[in-house]
């Protein structure tokens, strides 16, 4: 059984640092050479694979994440800081899709696997490192490269941690509804419900978990009668078994029978889901019968072993200790789940090319990553700065492309934030 748990999330790399103009100060030289450092580089966004979670509901409660920035350059050759890493983590089994476009980016299948998933931006350059020969004295420096912004859903396939098994109208849909988001129908009769669900607990303070209630085993399932041992499959992968017995309903004759019926029907559907760890709540402890027949029936359970609880699924007495129980027991049995996943990795790839498009008469619009990070690294208000961005402009292929348009000369071509005029790009 397969539950989908998913959420979006906003991420963004850092920016790079600025570099800056500097000029060293010597004695007796007014303009020593240049000496303006190159900004640091932006953090880069990560993900990592962790099986210390096993839902994404701990990364539900911040939305937008980013990255360290870089510092900028300082003057005498000091260069800023590069921005930290900011890593994600998530649990294994996760996939990171692209929301608008719904491309898979990464498959986080196992543990300890890290993807960056947007590199944080370059460093600007200095002044320093635009010297040539014809240039000592460059008054030019470059702006840091943007981080990037990405819009992400995750989604994660939830297999569940533990089973609720028990009698019919042992409890099992109150107690999952009381302690997870799932919501089954609760009705005084058995067989109310009549399809495992499945639920997120999040015990507070501890490690979130899934649990599904399956329904519909009594005596004979295996033979068939109830609902059978139709829905026993889904949790022959789940780590634990957690046993719901009301405690208001057995036979003082025989106080572990129902109990007993029970462990019986999965014995006989597998010997392996009968060897799973079993823990025992004991159901509707706030009914006067049940205080009554509660220490036998522990006595009875203990002395073959098993740990028994005393709960009520209506009232939550008892439950926390419960759940931090059942945390303790997943954090031991944790060994990875496996989940059918592609074998080769996944990883986002930018399409590098720009886009031209005209968006009205005598308007244009022009995107893609390479030139929206030259025009936001150049600084516009030097003259040199602008050369050597016409010069980039020509390598990308972009003027050569531009003279093909039927643009009038005073058209605007827009690129990130700044607004050029036909004209302008072949001045
Ligand atoms: N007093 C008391 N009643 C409870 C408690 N938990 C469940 N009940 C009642 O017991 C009845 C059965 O509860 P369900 O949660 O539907 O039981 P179930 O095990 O899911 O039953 P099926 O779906 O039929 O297998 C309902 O009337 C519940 O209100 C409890 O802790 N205390
Ligand atoms: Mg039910």
């Amino acid at each position: 059984m397969k539950f989908v748990d998913e959420m979006t999330i906003q991420v963004s790399s850092g920016n790079g640092g600025n570099g800056v103009i500097a000029f060293r100060r010597e004695k007796f030289v007014p303009l020593g050479g240049p000496s303006g450092g190159d900004g640091g580089r932006g953090g880069d966004l990560i993900f990592e694979a962790t099986d210390d979670l096993t839902t994404l509901y701990e990364l539900s409660f911040v939305r937008i994440y980013k990255a360290e920035n870089g510092e900028h350059g300082r003057p005498r050759d000091m260069i800023g800081a590069n921005g930290k890493n900011l890593i994600i983590k998530v649990p294994v089994g996760t996939l990171v899709y692209a929301h608008e476009s719904g491309q898979l980016l990464c498959d986080l299948d196992h543990k300890g696997q890290q993807v960056i998933i947007a590199h944080g931006g370059r460093g600007g350059f200095g002044n320093a490192r635009f010297v040539s020969a014809v240039r000592r004295t460059p008054r030019i420096a470059e702006k840091g490269e943007p981080g990037k912004t990405l819009n992400l859903r995750l989604e994660l396939k939830l297999l569940a941690d533990v089973g609720l098994v028990g009698l019919p109208n042992a409890g099992k849909s109150t107690f999952l509804r009381a302690v997870s988001n799932a919501r089954p129908k609760v009705a005084d009769y058995p067989f109310t419900t009549l399809h495992p669900s499945l639920g997120i607990v999040k015990p507070e303070g501890l490690p979130s978990f899934c649990m599904a209630d399956i329904p519909g085993l009594i005596e004979g399932a295996h033979g068939g009668a109830g609902l059978g041992t139709q829905f026993l499959k889904h949790i022959e992968r789940t780590r634990v078994l957690l046993h719901l017995v009301d405690v208001s309903q057995l036979d003082m004759e025989n106080i572990t029978g129902n109990y007993d019926v029970i462990m019986s029907e999965l014995r006989e559907f597998s010997e392996e889901l009968a060897e799973k760890p079993v823990i025992v709540a004991a159901n509707k402890m706030d009914l006067p019968d049940s205080r009554e027949l509660f220490p036998e029936f522990k006595d009875e359970l203990e002395k073959r072993g098993v740990k028994v609880f005393a709960v009520s699924g209506a009232t939550h007495e008892g439950v926390d200790d419960l759940l931090k129980y059942v945390c303790q027991q997943l954090k031991e049995l944790r060994e990875p789940i496996q989940i059918a996943g592609n074998e080769d990795e996944k990883l986002y790839e930018y399409l590098e090319a720009y886009h031209i498009e005209m968006v009205s008469e005598g308007q244009w619009q022009v995107t893609g990553p390479e030139i929206e990070r030259l025009v936001a690294m150049t600084d516009f208000t030097s003259d040199e700065a602008i050369a050597i961005f016409r010069r980039k402009l020509k390598k990308l292929g972009f003027i050569d492309d531009l003279a093909e348009l039927e643009a009038g000369d005073d058209d605007v071509f827009s690129i990130g934030e700044m607004e050029f005029a036909y004209r302008e790009f072949f001045i």
